[in-house]
């Protein structure tokens, strides 16, 4: 690691600082150049800790730049990683305050519940679809606390990969009842659809970004835990959204999830 304990948890005092006060910040790689992965996960961690130590319950994990769709709209190559808190749960059709939010975009993505733990290095597709207890659609708020959604690899992954918000809904399915490549996914925002895509563009398989993430975490030596909600990454692009914005996402025979920015 490069950075020292205390800037680390300064950068994530920084970092959580501009969520909960709904205000933005330059990208952190600007005044620490020399910071790496580990210090990038180490600031994630910490922003958890500070969460959990307020009594916020990690509930899943997300997959974040899985599909080609995003990577190209973000400049980057590579998938980041990041952690869901039952504070950033929204109910099915709910209502999300535009106002706790700097610049909030939507996305529409295929969530895992697991009902065995996923453990790497080597879990693949089979493994995840195994593991795997239900799929949902599921829509994610991102929010990126840098300005203007500008930042690398490191920053963002520092700033829990834009984590904000996630509503689940639709109809769970046992993962051998569909096929996770084909089904066919249109996003609608006030009536009007707004991004459309089929799971195969998340890296293929959205299974596949469940066991980069359990490799991932095995190189942490950490996995992923049974009863785990997976955001697995966008099929599409993000869609920025303003007060007054309904969502609507349909999943082939996962049925519909919604919410509304008020
Ligand atoms: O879930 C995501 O794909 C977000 C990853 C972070 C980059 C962004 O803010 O779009
Ligand atoms: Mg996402």
């Amino acid at each position: 690691m490069a950075l020292e304990a205390n800037v680390i948890d300064r950068l994530a005092e920084h970092l959580e600082r501009c969520q909960l006060e709904v205000r933005d910040t330059t990208k952190i790689t600007d005044e620490y150049p020399d910071l790496d992965w580990q210090d990038a996960y180490a600031i994630q961690d910490r922003i958890l800790r500070r969460k959990c130590a307020r009594g916020a319950r990690l509930v899943g994990l997300k997959c974040g730049l899985t599909s080609h769709a995003k990577m190209k709209q973000m400049g980057v190559t590579d998938p980041v990683f990041g952690f869901l808190v039952d504070e950033f749960a929204v109910p099915a059709s709910g209502k999300l305050e535009r106002r706790r939010l700097i610049h909030p975009k939507v996305e529409p993505e295929i969530a895992f519940v697991l009902k065995r733990q996923l453990q790497g290095p080597g879990c693949h597709v089979a493994a995840v679809l195994a593991a795997t207890d239900f799929v949902v659609p599921g829509i994610e708020v991102i929010d990126s606390r840098y300005r203007d959604f500008k930042f690398d690899l490191k920053s963002v992954i520092a700033d829990n990969t834009s984590a904000a918000n996630f509503v689940i809904g639709g109809v769970p399915m046992r993962p051998d009842e569909v096929d996770l490549r084909t089904l066919g996914v249109v996003m609608e925002k006030n009536g009007q659809v707004v991004a459309l895509g089929a799971g195969a563009s998340v890296v293929g398989h959205p299974a596949a970004a469940v066991a980069m993430l359990a490799n991932h975490l095995s190189r942490r030596g950490q996995c992923i835990p049974a009863g785990a909600l997976v955001l697995s990454g966008g099929v599409t692009e993000a869609v920025a959204v303003d007060a007054g914005d309904h969502v609507a996402l349909r999943v082939q025979h996962l049925g519909s999830v919604s919410l509304r920015f008020v």
